[in-house]
């Protein structure tokens, strides 16, 4: 059996593709890599890859991560600028025994000696929103103002799982700044002997509950990727509010070894994707919408 799952609207298209790949025999790996390439290339996706919101100095700084779920290695990326595909470069380390996360002028480095394409990540509209912003910095960043991260898991017909992720993290963010996107057990793992997991949001909140771990690690003990979601997002975001804190901005995605998907989210609502032998299609899931339920473009307008 094959099957895909994508973080929001935006992965729909990449995600269709991915599930045509598998269907073609494609491997995990190289689904994920190609459904994550169609949102970084496109400008229209401000959070993502090319066109990507800056950080306070008008940098567009990327993060991303891959993690092969049959060898539990992973290659990620932080804090990455003028790589044009930051998925291709993780993929790229991922594999290698030591030196597999890269930060910032090292990365780019390693992009180079990839032979990888080299491009600058600005837009016109990218620029122009920051100048229309820098100046009104708010002092607590969101994760939703038009911030979101595209988070990949397949599975393929072998039987193997691939984890992806890709981000251009906070708009406005300090310089340096990481989120959870290429850390591994937070923003992403997989273990291609249950599942894979991978999270959204924010990133500050999401690396204090190493969630995607937690959500992998409770489809090892048997849960469904549903429930393995829901339990890990509520246990965590009940300790924060126990620590006299909100719930956070947090989505989790979730795909076991058998082919089955979850997701679970602290927003109104999530959509996410998913893609198999019979096409793809967007979901949601909410605060009123516990379980997933299948939406239309139009019901989701206004959502990444
Ligand atoms: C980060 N998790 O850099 C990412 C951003 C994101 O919705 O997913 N925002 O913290």
């Amino acid at each position: 059996m094959i099957q895909v799952i994508g973080t929001w609207k935006m992965s729909l298209d990449g995600v269709k593709e991915a599930a045509e790949l598998l269907s073609g025999g494609a491997c995990a790996g190289d689904a994920v890599e190609r459904a994550i390439i169609r949102v970084e290339d496109n400008p229209d996706y401000t959070s993502v890859g090319y066109g990507g919101l800056p950080d306070r100095d008008g940098h567009v700084m990327t993060d991303a991560a891959f993690m092969d779920g049959a060898s539990l290695r992973a290659g990620a990326v932080m804090s990455v600028e003028n790589v044009a595909n930051p998925i291709c470069l993780a993929r790229r380390l991922c594999g290698r025994d030591t030196n597999w996360l890269l930060a910032g002028r090292g990365a780019e480095q390693a992009a180079v000696t990839f032979g990888l394409p080299l491009r600058d990540m600005r837009t016109e509209a990218s620029m122009q929103k920051w100048q229309a912003e820098r100046a009104r910095i708010p002092e607590k960043l969101s994760a939703y103002t038009g911030h979101d991260t595209v988070c990949v898991l397949a599975l393929d017909e072998a039987g193997r799982m691939a984890a992806g992720t890709s981000t251009s993290g906070l708009f406005l963010k300090d310089p340096g700044r990481v989120g959870d996107s290429p850390v591994i057990g937070s923003g992403f793992y997989c273990d291609a002997r249950f599942g894979a997991a991978a999270a959204t949001g924010l990133g500050e909140d999401i690396m204090r509950g190493c969630l995607s771990y937690e959500v992998v690690s409770l489809m090892r003990r048997g849960a469904s990727p549903l429930e393995a979601c829901r339990n890990a997002l509520t246990a965590f975001t009940e300790r924060k509010l126990a620590l006299g804190e909100d719930a956070g901005s947090i989505s989790l995605i979730a795909l076991s070894s058998q082919g089955k998907t979850g997701a679970a989210t602290t927003l109104e609502v999530f959509p996410f994707t998913t893609g198999g032998a019979s096409g793809a299609g967007l979901l949601a899931v909410g605060n009123n919408r516990p379980e997933p339920e299948a939406v239309t473009e139009a019901d989701m307008a206004g959502q990444p």
